[in-house]
């Protein structure tokens, strides 16, 4: 049994993260599976009720790049920030450009998600602007991989572990999720098209790296 806790809803991008982050810098640590439904246990845990949520003997910390933070911190293993404020500033702009332009509610994901938020609804001209944004998305990112195998270099950093599971979205497969699966709604809808070759082995070398295989929606 680790000193750490992880709560986290396997499916989420938002929980994706940080297990990208423990996988890079190979922390050991015990998941609990939170039900999407039930925030009993995580309010008792965090004072709030949205994951993940990491524990850390007396320490609570929540929000994904909080956690992110904490562990690069915190913990010996490859480094996950930079020593520079540039070196920052380039990481914070990735993560801006994977919670805001692909995750957030005008992002690629919110465009696609707030059609099934209220019942399924769907709005083909949202799931036309998503698509459109995740190839605008993809070029951008491809183009960085044209010369490194990571956003920011040779090496995965904070930057890809915000951005990659976003991404992943784009590759989701329709037929290996559960009937009853919202992800079902997302794969019908969005498509990263294969061309992106680079962008999409990039995906699944960061997925590769996630501390709770298990959990990874797999593209
Ligand atoms: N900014 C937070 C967002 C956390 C968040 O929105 N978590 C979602 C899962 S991706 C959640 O718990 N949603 C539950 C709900 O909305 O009831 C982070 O990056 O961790």
């Amino acid at each position: 049994m680790s000193d750490l806790t992880y709560y986290h809803l396997p499916a989420s991008p938002n929980c994706a993260k940080p297990r990208l982050a423990l996988g890079i810098k190979r922390i050991a640590c015990d998941f609990v599976e939170v039900p999407f439904d039930d925030r009993r246990q995580v309010l008792a845990v965090s004072k709030q009720p949205l994951v993940p949520v990491l524990k850390h003997g007396d320490a609570v910390i929540f929000d994904s790049g909080a956690i992110i933070r904490y562990l690069d911190a915190n913990f010996p293993g490859a480094h996950l920030f930079a020593d520079t404020r540039e070196g920052i500033y380039a990481i914070e702009r990735w993560e801006r450009f994977g919670n805001e332009r692909l995750g957030g509610m005008e992002g690629v994901v919110g465009l696609v998600g707030r059609q099934i938020m209220n019942g399924p609804n769907p709005q083909p001209a949202l799931t036309k602007k998503a698509n459109e944004l995740l190839v605008t998305c993809a070029s951008e990112v491809e183009e960085t991989l044209a010369t490194q195998d990571y956003l920011l270099g040779d090496a995965p950093n904070a930057a890809d572990c915000t951005v990659a599971p976003w991404m992943a979205f784009g590759l989701l497969d329709a037929d290996a999720m559960p009937a009853e699966s919202p992800l079902r709604f997302f794969a019908s809808q969005l498509s990263l098209p294969v061309r992106f070759t680079r962008t999409i082995a990039w995906v699944e070398r960061m997925q590769a790296l996630d501390a709770a295989p298990a959990a990874q929606v797999r593209a």
